[in-house]
């Protein structure tokens, strides 16, 4: 089979690491696809960049074909696939919100102008780097000639955040969770959803409402613990390890390609909005979608109640203040 191009970028910072080894063995987009690794860093990056690239090597893996580091992004996304943004610009001490979204759009405009240029006409592109939704919007709308549908971030990590923290309070097994979702911004402002939630096929909120006793105690709950816990995890896992979120953030990164491009079950991904649940159009928003491999699209059809559509405009009202933000420094 031929092999596909993906290229990485941030690939000598830390989710770069926990996730080249997984996409070379194969985890990405399955066992027979054999796979090319485009690495892109800037100047300072390089050397952990080849570093990764000589332990790649070393576990000599059927399914990598070659690697080539680049801190160009025209050389690194030349006929790229599947482009994974995870390299990004972080919030220094004392930075304004103008000043952080200034500086990332300084990255994800030219990485979307060069993917415009020289990426291959299928291509795929993925937002890791924060913020996440937003830096989408900015390589999107630098990529005209590229269908905005084929820009995602990444909410899948919040995704499984929601579905490892129902899982525990029902004693259930994960994988009988199903219909979670998570709404808007990757930020705390996010809403996960359990309004359409199932456990083993049992509407999700009876199972919850039978452990705390009663409808009322589930839903306070929900508001009180679950939806603070879920929105502000990244900000708990660097508190208790002392470094945020590196392997489970990778191994969203690789199941929110997995599930795009081969399909699969219904999940949340941010996708850029054709004003589904009146979310204004243009915005990347985080969205029920499934894929039948052929790219995520929104699940349009589900009802949302007040209490939800109070916490899903919320977040929504951030990501239009990003989009103003950005577009009152002349970005957009
Ligand atoms: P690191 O600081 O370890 O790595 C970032 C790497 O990007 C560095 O090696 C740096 O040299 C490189 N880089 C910077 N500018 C670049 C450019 N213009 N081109 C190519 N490479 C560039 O951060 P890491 O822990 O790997 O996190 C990466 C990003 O993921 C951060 O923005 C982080 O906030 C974001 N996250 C997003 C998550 C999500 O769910 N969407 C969760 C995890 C994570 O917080």
């Amino acid at each position: 089979m031929r092999a596909t191009t993906i290229t990485l970028t941030g690939a000598g910072g830390q989710i770069g690491y926990a996730l080249l080894f997984r996409i070379a063995a194969g985890e990405m987009l399955g066992p027979e696809r054999p796979v090319r690794l485009r690495l892109l860093e800037i100047p300072a990056g390089m050397r952990a960049a080849e570093g990764a690239a000589l332990e790649l090597q070393d576990c000599a893996f059927p399914l990598l074909s070659d690697v080539e580091i680049s801190d160009d992004p025209r050389t690194a996304f030349d006929g790229c696939e599947i482009a994974l943004l995870v390299g990004a610009r972080p919030r220094g001490p004392g930075m304004e919100r103008a000043e952080l979204l200034a500086a990332n759009a300084g990255i994800f405009g030219p990485q979307g102008a060069a993917l415009g240029d020289v990426a291959d006409d299928a291509v795929r592109v993925v937002t890791v780097g924060n913020p996440a939704n937003t830096n989408a919007l900015i390589a999107q709308s630098s990529a005209p000639d590229i269908p905005p549908e084929r820009f995602t971030a990444l909410t899948r990590l919040d995704h499984n955040r929601a579905v490892g923290q129902l899982a525990a309070a029902l004693g259930a097994n994960p994988r009988d969770i199903d219909g979670v979702i998570v709404w808007g911004n990757h930020s705390a402002t996010q809403y996960p959803d359990v309004s359409h939630a199932t456990v083993a096929g049992r509407p999700l909120i009876d199972a919850l409402a039978e452990r705390r006793g009663g409808v009322d105690a589930a839903i306070a709950w929900l508001d009180a613990e679950f939806v603070p816990r879920v929105a502000r995890r990244g900000a708990e896992i660097i508190e208790v390890r002392g470094s945020s979120s590196i392997a489970s953030a990778a191994h969203a990164t690789v199941e929110h390609v997995r599930s795009d491009v081969l399909g699969g079950f219904r999940t949340s991904a941010a996708v850029v909005s054709h004003g589904e649940y009146g979310v204004p159009e243009g915005l990347i928003c985080s969205f029920p979608v499934t894929s039948d491999g052929s790219g995520y699209r929104v699940v349009s059809d589900l009802g949302v109640d007040e209490r939800s559509r109070r916490l899903i405009d919320a977040s929504v009202d951030e990501l239009v203040a990003e989009r103003e933000a950005v577009r009152s420094l002349g970005i957009l």
